[in-house]
């Protein structure tokens, strides 16, 4: 017995000593104020359309760090567009940033567009700014498997405004899936207008060869799809079907009405891993690769960052074949084509007409690029590893045979502001069923609290007149069925049962009222480390924008409380929590003090829909949202 109890402490005391450390060496990376990011002369560049495509500027972690600096600016196109980046000192835009598990990502940026007044203040704990304003700005890390605390992963009490410097030390975990992933602002309420102002860049967890092995070696890509205004803002639809939202493919614009595509040069019949990210705030993709019309098989090899079929414990994924890859806004796909032969005549890379439904957007068909055979050689482009390193144990193991702790209902839905007026502005929703819709709120207590440990089945419906594209933070969770899509003539997706994804589409619901609800059930895993408040909401960023986002809260495991409570203690002891001029990673770093509700009579939004709404006014067309007494009497 004694020596057992010997072994426990020492497990114990190794464990605290492990994770003081690394919470010391995070503090240390952000104890000095980070060094303010100047501007770049003529930020923001963009391409002209029908360039030749070329990857984003790389940066690559070494020793275990990436370090970056970025400038956060702003400026207007000539049509009049206003454009938004992050430029590094040396003029770099949106580099895509190439971290390995277990590194550190340190980010400092400083945002230097121009200030705008304050538009709600933030309840303590803050992280950064206390106060919002029209031109803050944060940084989201999608996707990522990493920690929801201050200087990492969190968007809800992290703000940074103009002027002001922050730095982020994100931590990837040992155990992230190798994928790609991305980075856009996240700040609610101008999601919408930083994204589509071009705000992203992709980021990549390297090593996907270790479970991929059919991509060693390839040629890679990384393509970074984002949406913007039409220039001139024409009413989307109509005899001309003008697309709601103009796209673009790494810089080079695919523009109303002529949508001259990019292009893509390839070697006859080579084969290429393609890492394709739907960076667009609002517009849904639905890609194939056509040679002379005919759908070309696409081999997957991960979804959203997570390598397919790669979970179940063998360390290995499995490839899936399809000629059709719908996705999502925020949504990656990863797959290897064959590029056209030199009989083919016209290959065009394609994004097909999407059904949003009735209150939706018009994301209709277009090309995003056409392949022309090059001559050169390949050789010197970037090329996945030759040799791959033995994979590594990954984040979601087991969760497919794990019984679930708990069952959730949630649903979106969509009512007008003033229910009398049909051009009032629309209210975005995402509730938990039984529970009062509230419009999301940075102050807000969060909706769903659970407990880290616990794996959730949450069946997610869709109670509105148009698609919704589920999202949450820190997670991915595993696509258990897709159900009753056939209502409005859609079906379930193959290609995503029984994968790990980030990203889901749920159907529109058609407003029989005996048809049922579009859903889809889904499995959280909540077994890992992160801990805190972080959101899910729609990533449609104009429906988030206006409401459709929510809180969670994962409280820690009562060993992870009791470690929590040791390490604190501990700390305190030896006085490694000096102060560092950086405020504590979280409400639970700094042991476990009752998150604050949101305070009476604070200044902000009494009425957070319309000051939303003034932020980011909805067009109010097409807008047929039943009451939520009507959805709530079905
Ligand atoms: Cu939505």
């Amino acid at each position: 017995m004694k020596s057992n109890k010997v072994t426990l402490s020492a497990v114990l005391l190794g464990a605290t000593v492990a994770m003081t450390t690394a919470h010391a060496g995070n503090s240390d990376r952000i104890g000095s104020p980070p060094q303010p990011v100047p501007p770049v002369a003529n930020p923001c560049p963009r391409l002209a359309a029908s360039s030749v495509v070329e990857d984003p500027p790389a940066l690559f972690s070494r020793g275990g760090v990436l370090t970056a600096n970025f400038s956060y600016e702003t400026i207007r196109d000539e049509a009049g567009r206003t454009l938004f980046c992050f430029m590094t000192p040396d003029g770099l835009e949106n580099p895509t940033l190439h971290v390995r598990p277990g590194d550190h990502l340190v980010i400092n940026v400083t945002n230097n567009t121009p200030s705008a007044p304050v538009e709600m203040e933030i309840n303590p704990p803050n992280c950064g700014a206390t106060e919002m304003t029209g031109s803050s700005m944060n940084l989201h890390f999608h996707g990522t498997n990493t920690s929801p605390t201050c200087h990492q992963d969190d968007v809800i009490h992290t703000t940074i405004n103009s002027g002001q410097t922050f730095g982020y030390d994100v931590q990837f975990p040992w155990n992230e899936p190798p994928g790609l992933y991305w980075y856009h602002p996240h700040i609610h309420g101008m999601a919408e207008a930083a994204v589509q102002g071009g705000a992203t860049g992709a980021i990549v967890v390297d090593g996907l060869e270790a479970l991929q092995p059919a991509v060693r070696g390839l040629p890679q890509r990384v393509l970074v799809v984002r949406d913007q205004n039409v220039a001139g803002n024409p009413t989307p639809g109509g005899p001309d079907n003008v697309p709601s939202w103009d796209l673009s493919l790494n810089f080079i614009p695919i523009s109303y009405p002529h949508y001259s595509p990019a292009v893509i040069e390839m070697l006859p019949d080579e084969k290429q891993l393609w890492r394709i990210a739907n960076t667009c705030a609002d517009t849904i993709l639905h890609l194939q690769l056509q040679y002379d019309g005919e759908p070309q098989d696409l081999e997957v090899v991960a979804l959203d960052g997570v390598p397919t079929g790669s979970q179940d414990g063998t360390r290995r994924g499995r490839i899936t074949q399809t000629t059709d890859i719908l996705l999502a806004p925020a949504a990656r796909a990863e797959f290897i084509v064959t590029g056209p032969s030199r009989s083919v005549r016209n290959a065009a890379l394609v994004t097909l007409a999407v059904d949003t439904g009735p209150d939706g957007d018009n994301d209709p068909k277009r090309p995003l690029a056409t392949i022309r055979i090059a001559g050169r050689s390949r050789n010197e482009e970037p090329r996945t590893a030759e040799v791959a390193e033995a994979p590594w144990p990954q984040r979601f193991e087991g969760l497919r045979a794990a019984t679930p702790t708990a069952e959730r209902r949630l649903y979106f839905s969509e009512v007008l502001s003033d229910p009398s007026n049909p051009l009032s502005p629309t209210n975005f929703f995402i509730t938990v069923d039984g529970a009062t819709p509230e419009v999301f709120n940075a102050n807000n207590p969060p909706a769903i609290v659970t407990t880290q440990g616990s794996v959730e089945d949450w069946t997610i419906e869709n109670r509105s007149l148009e698609v919704h594209e589920f999202h949450i933070h820190q997670i991915h969770f595993l696509v258990r069925s897709q159900n009753n899509f056939e209502i409005n003539g859609s079906q379930p997706d193959p290609s995503v049962q029984d994968q790990y994804l980030d990203m889901i589409q749920v159907p529109y619901w058609d407003g029989n009222p005996d048809h049922p609800y579009p859903s889809v059930t889904v499995r959280m895993d909540f077994r890992g480390p992160d801990i805190g408040d972080f959101v899910y909401h729609c990533h449609i960023l104009g429906h988030e924008d206006n409401g459709m986002m929510a809180i969670i809260r994962v409280e820690p495991s009562s060993a992870a409380a009791a470690l929590e409570r040791f390490r604190i203690a501990l700390g305190s002891l030896f006085g490694w929590f000096r102060a560092s001029g950086a405020p504590p990673s979280s409400a639970w770093c700094v042991g476990g003090r009752p998150f604050p509700r949101a305070r009476e009579g604070s200044k902000g939004y009494s009425n957070a829909a319309t000051a939303i709404a003034r932020l980011n006014p909805v067009t109010a067309s097409a807008q047929r949202g039943l009451t939520h007494t009507e959805l709530s009497e079905r």
